[in-house]
């Protein structure tokens, strides 16, 4: 248990049970609802056989802030990590049983959706008089189809999801908890704005929740119900442990084909919110180490210079790390944030391809190869880390073009390379594109296979699911085991926690991205017969 124990943290833990239950916060003795994300294992996640003690459990953010939310709305929420806290099912129904929440809302990205949904399952036949909601990454992407496909969940909500709890539990709470009478209140179900609910018709998609415009108004997440103490980020993505992860801008304006935060605009807590954050994550967890997880932290300049002259001021000592593109920094602003304690930056490059640049619409963040090779420099010369985010099997990609790609990455020169493979989730153009015949074919349709490590989408230009596998594993190796590379990471060692992490990551880098044994479902052209969990994806 707690493989990826101990954020810098070498005080004795607590046991799971005090974990469980710090993540409980009853008003006058009731939960009114219990949050839960959906156990999945990080080996798993990345595809992998195992994943040693390398790290990987990270907080589930979403449903924190909406705990955070209720609760000072006045309701008793719950709050269970499910991955975190390696819970098994049986765990979690025991403890619904003991806790005895009026609502359960299981957050659900498209890879956790099976384990969600089982979930659900046993919920539903074991407490009939529960409430279940279904909100996160899946019902945002495709709201309609979650609720005609899973009964299970009695409601599911989209987008934003803290106005429409909000509104769910009040009327929830007036009918004393009726399940039965609160679903029939059609009158009020139609007019929660971001819900799909049924009626004798079927299900009913109800508008958008507007976009909450003013997120400094939102308490900060409630990270005291959560077992702060046991994440920790994998090996290449932290450097002074307690790091503790923050998302302080919502949504992305750029339009990548792949990804379903496409085009969601960006709004952000206001520079002085983020850094008073801060000061509170290291005072209350001892945080010497934020992660950012903001989409595209840099992308509104202005916010990102008030932001680091105001972290500056505050002198806390951190260090951080951030998503950024390409096209939102310059030699100027890169040197503000290293002063400000920005130690890594993760690039979402996918490819210099600028035919594939073009497929997924990345070329909007990243203009042109030479605008990359001039940005990494940069970087690099501002004395800024790079991670750098590359795909394998883009669409209208050929096993020719990403050996294009990997030799781009090694020109680049980050100091960390990640090569995933293409996933298209439900939602994206990607994915209407790809339903629609052009681009390849998807080769399952078993979502627990959707955490971007394997190859669920076959690309017309590949002759087989395993060309794709082996690619990545090759992009991987070749990019890894260069001596010029060994050799800079020799040279860059700095501390004991350096070699640790090194340590580590080799490890994780032999025994699962560059040399790991191939998954089962990876075997043939054809793909495979669909999972019974699974929606057919055609
Ligand atoms: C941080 C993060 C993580 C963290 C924490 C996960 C989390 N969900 O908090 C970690 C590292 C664990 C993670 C892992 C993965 N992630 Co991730 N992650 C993110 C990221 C960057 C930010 C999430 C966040 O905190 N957002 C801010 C909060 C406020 O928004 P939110 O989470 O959407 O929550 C709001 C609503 O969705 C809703 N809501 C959420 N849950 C619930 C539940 C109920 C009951 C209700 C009513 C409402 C509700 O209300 C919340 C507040 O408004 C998002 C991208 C993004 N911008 O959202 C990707 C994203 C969610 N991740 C993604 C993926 C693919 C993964 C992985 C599969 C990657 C991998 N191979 O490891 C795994 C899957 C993990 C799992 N067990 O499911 C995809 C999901 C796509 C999809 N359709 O499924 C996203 C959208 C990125 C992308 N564009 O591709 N991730
Ligand atoms: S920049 Fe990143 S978050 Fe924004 S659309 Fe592209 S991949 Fe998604």
């Amino acid at each position: 248990m707690f493989a990826s124990l101990l954020n810098g943290n070498k005080r004795k833990l607590p046991t799971l049970q005090e974990f469980i239950d710090r993540g409980f916060a009853p008003a006058g003795g009731v939960t009114d609802i219990l949050l839960i994300f959906p156990p999945t294992s990080v080996a798993d996640r990345y595809g992998k056989a195992d994943v040693g003690d390398a790290g990987g459990d990270l907080p589930p953010l979403g449903v924190t802030t909406i705990a955070a939310y209720l609760r000072e709305k006045g309701f008793g929420v719950g709050l269970l990590d499910g991955c975190g806290l390696g819970l098994g099912h049986n765990q979690i129904i025991d403890i619904i049983r003991a806790k005895d929440p009026k609502a359960v809302g299981i957050s659900s990205t498209t890879y956790a959706l099976p384990s969600g949904l089982a979930l659900a399952r046993r919920i539903r036949s074991e407490f009939p008089d529960k409430l279940v909601i279904l909100g996160g990454a899946h019902a945002n992407a495709v709201p309609l189809e979650s609720a005609q496909d899973y009964p299970e969940f009695d409601l599911v909500v989209y987008g934003e999801g803290e106005l429409s709890a909000e509104q769910i539990l009040g009327e929830y709470k007036k009918l004393g908890y009726d399940r039965t009478s609160f679903l029939e209140g059609e009158a009020f179900l139609s007019g929660v704005k971001g819900i799909v609910y049924r009626n004798a018709g079927g299900c009913v998609l109800n508008p958008e929740m507007p976009n909450i415009k003013n997120l400094d108004t939102l308490p900060l997440p409630a990270r005291d119900l959560l077992p702060m103490e046991i994440y920790l980020p994998l090996p290449n993505q932290y450097k002074k442990p307690p790091v503790v992860h923050m998302v302080v801008i919502r949504g992305c304006p750029y339009a990548c084909s792949f990804c379903d935060q496409a085009g969601t605009g960006g709004r952000t807590r206001s520079p002085a919110k983020a850094v008073e954050e801060i000061v509170h994550v290291v005072e209350k967890y001892g945080a010497r180490e934020i992660s950012f997880w903001d989409d595209t932290m840099s992308f509104n300049r202005v916010w990102m210079r008030k932001f680091c002259q105001l972290l500056i001021e505050a002198d806390t000592g951190v260090i951080w790390s951030c998503y950024a593109a390409v096209n939102t920094v310059d030699r100027q602003l890169l040197d503000l944030m290293h002063k400000a304690g920005c130690w890594n930056i993760f690039y979402g490059i996918e490819t210099g391809v600028p035919e594939l640049m073009k497929n997924i619409e990345s070329h909007r963040k990243n203009t042109s190869p030479d605008k990359i090779r001039k940005t990494m420099q940069e970087t690099k010369d501002a004395g800024i880390e790079i991670r750098g985010s590359f795909m394998i099997a883009l669409p209208g990609e050929t096993p020719e073009l990403a050996a294009e790609t990997i030799k781009f990455a090694i020109e680049l020169d980050p100091d960390y390379a990640q090569f995933s493979i293409t996933t298209p989730y439900p939602g994206t153009h990607l994915y209407d594109d790809i339903k629609q015949g052009k681009w390849g074919k998807l080769t399952t349709t078993d979502f627990s296979e959707f955490q971007g490590w394997n190859v669920v989408f076959l690309p017309n230009g590949y002759k087989s699911q395993k060309e794709v596998w082996e690619m990545e594993r090759k992009a991987f190796r070749s990019f890894y085991f260069r001596p010029k590379y060994i050799l800079k990471k020799f040279l860059q060692t700095r501390s004991l926690e350096d070699i640790k992490r090194y340590f580590k990551g080799l490890r994780l880098l032999i025994g699962g991205f560059a040399y790991g044994p191939m998954p089962p479902h990876i075997r043939e052209v054809e793909g495979r017969t669909p999972g019974p969990e699974a929606r057919v994806l055609h």
